[in-house]
């Protein structure tokens, strides 16, 4: 790129800037954005393909709209890079992601031009409709209030619940769908195909040009635009398209690259009141050829080569452990093998939980369901119900939608469902909406419920293959964000006793309690601990639910220091259980509970973020040193 045309994007620095350009120059800003991004991103990592397929259509929203009194709702918010950009936070983007660097995501904290805080799909709808009624309320007119959703995002429910309420309401509402056929993996369900049918349809496009010319001529008065429109609605259209059967007015489909094209519809729309919906064509990756072209990959490649688009993996001569999710994928292929009547179901994660496998072998049990995790619940409970067995997979985020369905469709129905929540813990650089921090909490409540999480990858198998082994009723099975501990993970299946914990090793100066991978961090502090003459006690729960009470009276019984720790909110998990036995026992001890503090958790990598809780190694043999001591102290007084 040469400096001149780089000048461009020098030069902006907030969207005021940016209205200075001639429409014709927004071209030229477009592509150093593109530019922008591929170079941050390919050396910080981060969501890709997203934010290179809108760069046009941000450009042209901030062009158009007066932001941030104008509001913009993005939907996921992955896509929102070149927003940020143009929004005062270019000198900062190399910190995207990065521990007390600016967020991924949209974040009402961080800056007045993210209307709404997101990383959760499907939720712009509603937002933006609220905004938009609470507009009304407060009489400001002139406020526009534009929602920006994927056709992946489409399918979540909360996005028609949306769609339902707006069209029946007269905010100033414009939904802007940018459709590009991919979710993560391509997009899926009868609405993509839906899509794609108006997109195509020669007929109704033509049908809806002529009503947009005329529209056009017409100028902006309410009353004539609406008796025109449903003059020729009804005279012209004569299948009624799904957006206007719920009262929105549709527009487009439009080239979703034209940026000057796109400002000026986005500047003619601005004149219609009421909800309105643009459909917009995107290529997802688009101007970076390798995104462009392996659209999955590049959705959030890591760190890659911006020339050869090579991406980078550490390469070395030793044996890794592998990630838990491939694990999964693995060890579900091989259940599946032996098991027929095991299914895969994935709320638009094939890919991300690794289930490809799963879905490459056994196309015919498989089920992506698009972006609806409380469906994919209940169509797992509705296959168990029929003697099935699902295990449904979803990021332990994303399961917080769909708290109800587990009790009302699973647990409440005793039904043989698998779930495998993939992320839990915290994960690192996606931040506060991502972290999979609550389930334990907000599960452990359940009645019926089994709930587990494995030390180890060949523990991950062996809990998989006793799940499925027996009809314990609705099973869940926790695992973390990355790689695990083992290279000799491969083993063969074996059974394991149901809630019941294990002693890891005996001490006797105090007694760590953990659950799931953070025993790993208890042992290593156990062993460094050993070094300065204080003997832990080590125990694993495996399974916070049935809880392993023998084993608890075994330890209550013994130690008067005991520490839990756990890859969870402190408030409801692991070191609750603990304590609400000790109490309903009559048991005393001084206690320390580790886990995840009482406050959203920013980004930063998962080490980073273990440490800032205090629930690391560092932080097991800090709180065991503290609480010996004070121990000793008050002995000796
Ligand atoms: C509730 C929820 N489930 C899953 C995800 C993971 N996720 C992030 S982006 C994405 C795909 C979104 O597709 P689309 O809206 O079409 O946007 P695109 O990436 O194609 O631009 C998914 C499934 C999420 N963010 N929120």
């Amino acid at each position: 790129m040469d400096e001149q045309k780089k000048s461009l994007l020098d030069h902006i620095n907030n969207p005021q800037d940016l209205k200075k350009l001639s429409p014709e120059e927004l071209i030229n800003l477009s592509e150093e954005l593109r530019q922008f991004i591929v170079e941050i991103v390919s050396n910080n990592s981060g969501h890709l393909g997203a934010s290179l397929g809108v760069v046009e259509l941000t450009v042209a929203l901030h062009y158009i709209y007066d932001t941030p009194y104008d509001q913009i709702i993005w939907d996921v918010g992955h896509q929102a890079y070149g927003h940020k950009i143009l929004t005062g936070r270019k000198e900062v983007f190399h910190t995207n992601r990065k521990y007390k660097g600016i967020s991924g995501f949209p974040k009402m904290s961080e800056s007045e031009y993210d209307a709404f805080g997101v990383g959760h799909s499907s939720t712009s709808i509603s937002a933006a409709l609220g905004i938009a009624v609470a507009s009304q309320i407060k009489g400001e007119k002139n406020r526009n209030v534009v929602a920006v959703i994927g056709d992946g995002s489409l399918t979540g429910g909360i996005a028609f619940e949306g769609l339902n309420n707006a069209g029946f309401s007269k905010a100033n509402l414009l939904v802007v769908l940018n459709d590009n056929n991919m979710a993560i993996d391509p997009n899926v369900g009868a609405l993509k195909e839906y899509l794609l049918d108006i997109t195509t349809s020669k007929t109704y496009n033509k049908v809806k040009t002529d009503i947009w010319n005329i529209l056009g001529k017409m100028g902006p008065t309410q009353r004539a635009v609406q008796k025109l429109e449903s003059a020729l609605k009804s005279a012209l259209l004569r299948h009624s398209n799904l957006f206007e059967s719920l009262n929105f007015r549709y527009f487009g489909p439009v080239d979703g690259h034209d940026v000057v094209h796109l400002a000026k519809v986005l500047a003619d729309l601005k004149n219609i009141p009421g909800p309105k919906l643009l459909h917009v064509i995107t290529k997802k990756g688009k101007g970076f050829k390798y995104a462009e072209e392996n659209q999955t990959t590049f959705h959030a490649p890591g760190l890659f080569d911006k020339v050869t688009g090579e991406i980078f993996k550490v390469i070395s001569d030793i044996p890794h452990p592998p990630k838990y999710q491939d694990v999964f994928g693995q060890s579900l292929v091989e259940l599946a093998e032996v098991n027929p009547k095991i299914v895969g179901i994935t709320p638009a994660m094939v890919s991300g939980s690794s289930m490809k496998l799963f879905f490459e072998r056994f196309p015919e049990r498989s089920f992506d369901v698009g972006i609806a995790e409380q469906h994919a619940v209940t169509f797992s409970s509705g296959l168990a119900a029929q003697g099935l067995v699902p295990f449904c997979n979803i990021y332990s985020s994303f399961m917080q939608r769909a708290f109800d369905q587990v009790i009302h469709d699973a647990a409440l129905q005793k039904l043989h469902v698998i779930f495998c929540l993939d992320r839990a813990g915290l994960v690192g650089e996606d931040g506060a909406t991502h972290h999979g921090v609550y389930d334990m909490a907000y599960m452990r409540c359940i009645p019926n419920l089994t709930i587990s999480a494995p030390m180890n990858e060949e523990e991950l198998r062996n809990l998989m293959y006793t799940a499925q082994n027996e009809n314990y009723g609705t099973f869940v099975i926790r695992y973390p964000k990355g790689p695990g501990v083992m290279t000799d993970w491969h083993k063969p299946f074996k059974l394991l006793p149901i809630g019941k914990g294990h002693m890891l090793r005996d001490g006797s100066d105090v007694a760590i309690i953990t659950i799931g991978t953070v025993g790993n961090f208890a042992e290593d502090a156990c062993n460094i601990l050993l070094k300065e003459m204080i003997e832990a006690a080590h125990f694993d729960m495996r399974f916070l639910k049935p809880l392993d009470t023998e084993l608890l009276h075994k330890v209550c019984k013994k130690f008067k220091i005991i520490i839990t720790v756990e890859d969870g909110a402190v408030n409801g998990g692991l070191g609750s259980a603990v304590l609400e036995f000790m109490a309903d026992n009559g048991y005393e001890a001084q206690m320390k509970r580790l886990g995840v503090p009482d406050r959203f958790v920013d980004h930063g990598s998962q080490t980073q973020l273990y440490r800032e809780c205090g629930y690391d190694t560092q932080g097991i043999v800090d709180a065991v040193k503290t609480l010996v001591k004070s121990k000793a102290f008050s002995k000796a007084l």
